[in-house]
């Protein structure tokens, strides 16, 4: 049996990436704060889930849980770097500072507090896969994305660089840059107001996280020499905008 570590596993991507894998029979450590979610796929697929109750911000905490994972849930073969959020739409110099260290502290430094906890548990494995949620809001900038954008143009560039790094390992890394995707996302974005957080999605397609969760079980399908750099998917309703031309 396989073993995925996945942060974020109560909701949306991570979530429905638990379930697609459990499954497909992988042992899950599902990583998030709430814990009557990760209880909830403990419910549902018993013993082959260990849930860990933690922020990614925590750094102590995410080394000393990794350390003490139950020997049985070590063999980590996958992990799904997950956990991330987007708060406000504002211009940059009207964000609050506790939203930008928010966005900064959790995209960014829990993300590597991850990524620097699990590796070396990845590097014991024959092979392995790497899956880091970056965004199109990574590479394509948008009025109110600001910090948002900057900290999944880290997720992405960081994700080429970690590739050099593991030379010689079969550690693959691919970096997940969807596009426009209901989940909570848009509801944590606007701290909870839900009617602004539907409009997002009002009479459009989005994908679905079950759709991320299909193309990350699509990627593991491939043939262990292929490593997919990047993945960037949006909704066939989604493309680009001209540049904005100031005029006098
Ligand atoms: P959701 O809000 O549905 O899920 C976010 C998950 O991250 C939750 O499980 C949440 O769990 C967890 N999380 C957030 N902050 C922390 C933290 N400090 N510590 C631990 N867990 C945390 O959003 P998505 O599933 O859509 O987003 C997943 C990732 O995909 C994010 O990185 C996001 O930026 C990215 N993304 C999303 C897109 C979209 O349109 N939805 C498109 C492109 C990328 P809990 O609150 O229980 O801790
Ligand atoms: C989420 C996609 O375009 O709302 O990463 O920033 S977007």
């Amino acid at each position: 049996m396989k073993t995925a570590f996945i942060t974020g596993a109560s909701s949306g991507f991570g979530l429905a990436c638990a379930k697609a894998l459990a499954k497909k029979d992988f042992k899950i450590i599902a990583l998030a704060r709430r814990k009557e979610r990760l209880e909830a796929l403990e419910a549902e697929f018993k013993d082959q889930i260990y849930s860990l109750n933690l922020d990614v911000r925590d750094k102590e905490g995410i080394f000393k849980a990794v350390e003490n994972l139950p020997e049985d849930f070590k063999n980590i073969s996958v992990l799904i770097n997950n956990a991330g959020l987007a708060l406000g739409v504002q211009k940059f110099d009207e964000l609050s500072l506790e939203d930008i260290e928010s966005m900064v502290d959790t995209n960014i430094k829990g993300f590597l507090y991850v990524a620097r906890a699990i590796i070396p548990l990845l590097r014991k494995q024959k092979s392995a896969n790497i899956f880091n949620l970056g965004s199109v809001a990574g590479r394509y900038p948008y009025p109110g994305g600001n910090v948002y954008c900057g900290t999944k143009a880290f997720v992405r560039q960081f994700s080429l660089a970690l590739r050099n790094d593991l030379r010689g390992s079969n550690i693959k890394v691919t970096n997940i840059a969807p596009g426009l995707c209901k989940t909570e996302f848009s509801e944590v974005r606007f701290k909870g107001d839900k009617q602004k957080a539907d409009l997002v999605y009002e009479n459009t397609k989005f994908l679905s996280a079950e759709d991320i969760a299909e193309v990350i079980c699509s990627i593991l399908a491939l043939p262990e020499h292929i490593n997919i750099n990047e993945l960037e998917l949006m909704p066939v309703t989604q493309s680009w905008d001209n540049f904005y031309i100031e005029r006098f």
